[in-house]
């Protein structure tokens, strides 16, 4: 299958599943409903289910045994980025191609939404089938670890903090190791531990997703300078408009790009201990790098 069809196949699954695990509209209080599925089925990429479900397949594992994994990472991807499009942090009008959250149901049910799509993604997480060696308390740990003050949110307040400063290349990788590689790099554990993963290989993958994420958020800052809003599905300019540190304010659009593909091949690198049954989690990390071009 190319690498086109099995992402549209992947999501396409994930979206299913998603609309089961979500609320129906109609259940009581229905704004609350509408609004999470506003932002969940608003069109993104379903990257880290992604990921995650490929992370099961190259550790030998089921697809279906890793969708609810994959949904609970995408319900904490768009709680993050339901609260991070609000006045009070990044006040952003758009996402996704589409009005933002809190334009549409206004601020006060936004941040409710933000709340219930976290919450709800550790109660579809919580339906992780078991196996040997990891039970449904190692999946609540990981994502928990994940979502909590250490990684995202402690990225998130870092990023905050960091308004306005001119910033080291090593603070910058700081919040960007909190923010976005942490979500990544669980996206792939959380997939292969599904899958019964050796410690080895689950480490092989904890460094894949390290490096990865750090070369998506070099590439999505790129993208930021380089591309039109309509590409984008959000503000593009945004971060160069409010001066906000990103990698090619701090490195320049040269080494930046040189910095994205550097990240790529040590992921690539990475991934050697699962042999041939990586070469989906290969591919995707290619087709990430080349996004920009
Ligand atoms: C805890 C409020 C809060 C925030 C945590 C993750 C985060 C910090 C904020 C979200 C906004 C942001 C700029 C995150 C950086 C990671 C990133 C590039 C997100 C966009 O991910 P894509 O491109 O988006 O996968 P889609 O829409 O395709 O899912």
């Amino acid at each position: 299958m190319s690498l086109k069809a099995y992402l549209a196949a992947r999501a396409a699954e994930v979206n299913a599943a998603m609309d089961g695990f979500l609320p129906k509209v109609k259940e009581r209080p229905a704004t609350i409903h509408a609004a999470m599925r506003y932002a969940v089925f608003a069109g993104g990429k379903r990257l880290r289910p992604v990921l995650c479900l490929a992370a099961a397949e190259a550790c030998g594992g089921e697809v279906s045994d890793a969708l609810a994994p994959a949904c609970a990472l995408e319900l904490m991807h768009t709680y993050s980025l339901v609260h991070d499009d609000l006045p009070a942090m990044d006040d952003d009008d758009l996402r996704r191609g589409r009005p933002t959250c809190h334009k549409v149901y206004g601020e006060g049910m936004a941040v409710l939404c933000g709340d219930a799509l976290l919450t709800q993604a550790f109660i579809v997480l919580a339906k992780t089938r078991p196996c040997k060696r990891y039970g449904v308390r190692e999946y609540i740990a990981e994502l928990a670890e994940t979502g909590g003050s250490r990684k995202l949110i402690g990225g998130q307040v870092m990023d905050l903090e960091g308004e306005g400063k001119k910033l080291t290349k090593r603070e910058l990788v700081r919040i960007h190791e909190a923010k976005t590689a942490a979500l990544l790099t669980t996206s792939l554990r959380l997939g292969a531990m599904t899958a019964n993963v050796t410690p080895a290989k689950l480490e092989a993958l904890t460094k894949f997703g390290y490096n990865l994420g750090l070369a998506f958020q070099v590439i999505d800052d790129i993208l930021d300078v380089i591309q039109s809003t309509e590409v984008l599905g959000k503000t593009a300019g945004k971060d160069l408009a409010v001066e906000k540190a990103t990698y090619p304010s701090v490195l320049g659009l040269d080494a930046s790009r040189k910095e994205a593909a550097r990240l790529t091949a040590a992921a690539m690198t990475a991934l050697k201990p699962l042999g041939c049954k990586a070469s989906r989690l290969e591919e995707l990390a290619n087709y990430l790098l080349k996004r920009e071009y």
